[in-house]
C-alpha cells in the first residue's frame, strides 16, 4: 500500500470522499489522480490512462479544456461566492431554458443529490400528494428517501438500502422494476390517488447502462398524465450528453420536471431542477416549497457550465456519437475475438458493458451478469493504461478529447484484456 493510500485511509473513511472510487466492487487499491488532460488522467506515479470515467460524464471536453480553465480562471479572480445573485446564474439559466423546451425556470442547486430532493419535495408540494416512484437500480442521489433497495417481488414499498435511513424515511417510496409496464401500472392502480412523481432516469446509468424499453416511457408519461402525478426525468448524466436537449428529446418523451447535472457545471458542483414556471414557482421565495444552498449557483461552476455549453454544438455532440459508436463496436469485436459472452449497450454517447448472454434490461438482470468478469477485466485494462468504471454498474463516458487513435488504443487493450479472462 502507497504511503498516499495510508494516509488517505487514515484521515478519510475508506480513503475516499465517494464509495465507487475505493475500487471496493473491483478490487485493488485505486490511484490517486495528480492531473487530467483531455482524454487522459497521470496517477501519482506518472503513469498515464485513458480515461473512460471522466468524471461520472461531467468532462464531456475532455479534462482542462482551455474554454474551461480559462472561464474559472476569470471567475475566481473576481471571488469564489457572494451570497448574492451574479447575472452568470442568470445567463446559465437561460441557457438550460434554451436548451430544454419543457424547462421554463430552474433553481440551480451544487449536487444531483439536492437536485433530486428539491424534485421531489416539489412534487409532493405540488400535488399535495405524498408517494413517490423509482426504480429498481436507478440512482438519484443519497437523500434518505431514495436510498432505497427494492423489496422482493414486482412491485414493492421501498426498503432501507442504507444503514441510518428508517422505514419511515422510506414508506412513502415505491419502488418498481426498470422497463417493467405491468409493475408501474399495479402501483398505480394501488396508490394512483397518492403518487406525487414518478422518478426515472430516462436511459438508467447507474446500474450498468441500461436503454428504456420501447414505449416504457411514453406509458410513464400517459400514467403520469392520467393520474395527475410528476414526471421527473433525471437527466443528471443524459442531460447535455445525449445531445443539446437530452434524452427527453432524443426519445420525445417530455417530463414534467427535469434535473440535470454533470455536464452543465463543467465539472464544478452544480445541479439543477428545470420545468414549467407555474411548477417552479411553488419554491420558496415565490411560494410555499422551501429549499436552499450556500452555493447554489456558484460563480466558479456556472462559468464552467456555461463554458462547457458553449462548446457544444451539434457538430460535437455528432462526432461524440461517432466516437461512442466507435467503441461500442470496438469492444463487441473484442469479446466476440476471445469468445467472451457479453453485452455492450449504447444510448446514442453512452456505452456499457456487461458479461452476460442475454440483454440487460432491468437491475436483476445486470445483477445477475457476472461482475467478477468485469473486475479481472477493469484491471486488465488498467494494467494497460484504460480507466473504465471501477465498477459494473456504471456506463462509459468517452469525450470529445478522444481520438479515433485513442479509441483504437483502447480496443487493442480490450481485446488483450479479454483474452486473459
Ligand atoms: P451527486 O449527488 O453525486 O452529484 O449526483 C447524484 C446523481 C443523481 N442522478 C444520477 C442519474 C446520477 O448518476 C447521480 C450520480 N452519479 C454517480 C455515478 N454514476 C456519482 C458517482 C459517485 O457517487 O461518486
Amino acid at each position: 500500500m502507497t504511503s498516499l493510500s495510508k494516509r488517505a485511509l487514515e484521515r478519510i473513511p475508506g480513503g475516499v470522499n465517494s464509495p465507487v472510487r475505493s475500487f471496493a466492487a473491483v478490487g485493488g487499491e485505486p490511484f490517486f489522480v495528480m492531473g487530467g488532460e483531455g482524454a487522459y488522467l497521470v496517477d501519482e506515479h506518472g503513469k498515464r490512462y485513458t480515461d473512460y470515467v471522466q468524471s461520472w460524464g461531467a468532462s464531456i471536453l475532455g479534462h482542462a479544456h482551455p474554454a474551461i480553465v480559462e472561464a474559472v480562471q476569470r471567475a475566481a479572480s473576481l471571488g469564489t461566492s457572494y451570497g448574492a445573485t451574479t447575472e452568470r446564474e442568470v445567463e446559465l439559466a437561460e441557457a438550460i431554458c434554451e436548451r430544454l423546451p419543457s424547462v421554463e425556470k430552474v433553481r440551480l442547486v451544487s449536487s444531483g443529490t439536492e437536485a433530486a430532493m428539491t424534485a421531489v419535495r416539489l412534487a409532493r408540494g405540488a400535488t399535495a400528494r405524498t408517494k413517490i416512484v423509482k426504480f429498481a437500480g436507478c440512482y438519484h442521489g443519497h437523500a434518505d428517501s431514495l436510498l432505497v433497495a427494492a423489496g422482493s417481488g414486482v412491485a414493492t414499498l421501498g426498503l432501507p438500502g442504507s444503514a441510518g435511513v428508517t422505514e419511515g424515511t422510506v414508506a412513502d417510496t415505491l419502488v418498481a422494476p426498470f422497463n417493467d409496464v405491468a409493475a408501474v401500472d399495479e402501483l398505480f392502480a394501488r396508490h394512483g390517488h397518492d403518487i406525487a412523481a414518478v422518478l426515472v432516469e430516462p436511459v438508467a446509468a447507474n446500474m450498468g447502462l441500461v436503454p428504456p424499453a420501447p414505449g416504457f416511457l411514453e406509458h410513464l408519461r400517459e400514467c403520469c398524465t392520467r393520474h395527475g402525478a410528476l414526471l421527473v426525468f433525471d437527466e443528471v448524466i443524459t442531460g447535455f450528453r445525449v445531445g443539446p436537449s437530452g434524452a427527453q428529446a432524443r426519445l420525445g418523451v417530455t417530463p414534467d420536471l427535469t434535473m440535470v447535472g454533470k455536464v452543465v457545471g463543467g465539472g464544478l458542483p452544480l445541479a439543477g431542477v428545470g420545468g414549467p414556471g407555474r411548477l417552479m414557482d411553488e419554491l420558496a421565495p415565490v411560494g410555499p416549497v422551501y429549499q436552499a444552498g450556500t452555493l447554489s449557483g456558484n460563480p466558479l461552476a456556472t462559468a464552467a457550465g456555461l463554458a462547457a455549453l458553449e462548446q457544444l454544438d451539434a457538430d460535437a455532440y455528432a462526432r461524440l456519437e461517432r466516437t461512442a459508436t466507435r467503441l461500442e463496436q470496438g469492444l463487441q469485436a473484442a469479446f466476440a475475438a476471445s469468445g467472451i459472452e457479453a453485452q455492450v449497450p449504447r444510448a446514442f454517447t453512452l456505452v456499457g458493458v456487461f458479461f452476460s448472454a442475454n440483454e440487460v434490461r432491468d437491475y436483476d438482470d445486470a445483477a445477475k451478469a457476472d461482475h467478477d468478469r468485469y473486475a479481472r477485466f477493469f484491471h486488465g485494462l488498467l494494467e494497460r493504461g484504460v480507466y473504465f468504471a471501477p465498477s459494473g454498474y456504471e456506463a462509459l463516458f468517452p469525450s470529445l478529447a478522444h481520438s479515433d487513435e485513442d479509441i483504437d488504443a483502447t480496443i487493442e487493450a480490450a481485446t488483450e484484456a479479454a483474452r486473459a479472462l
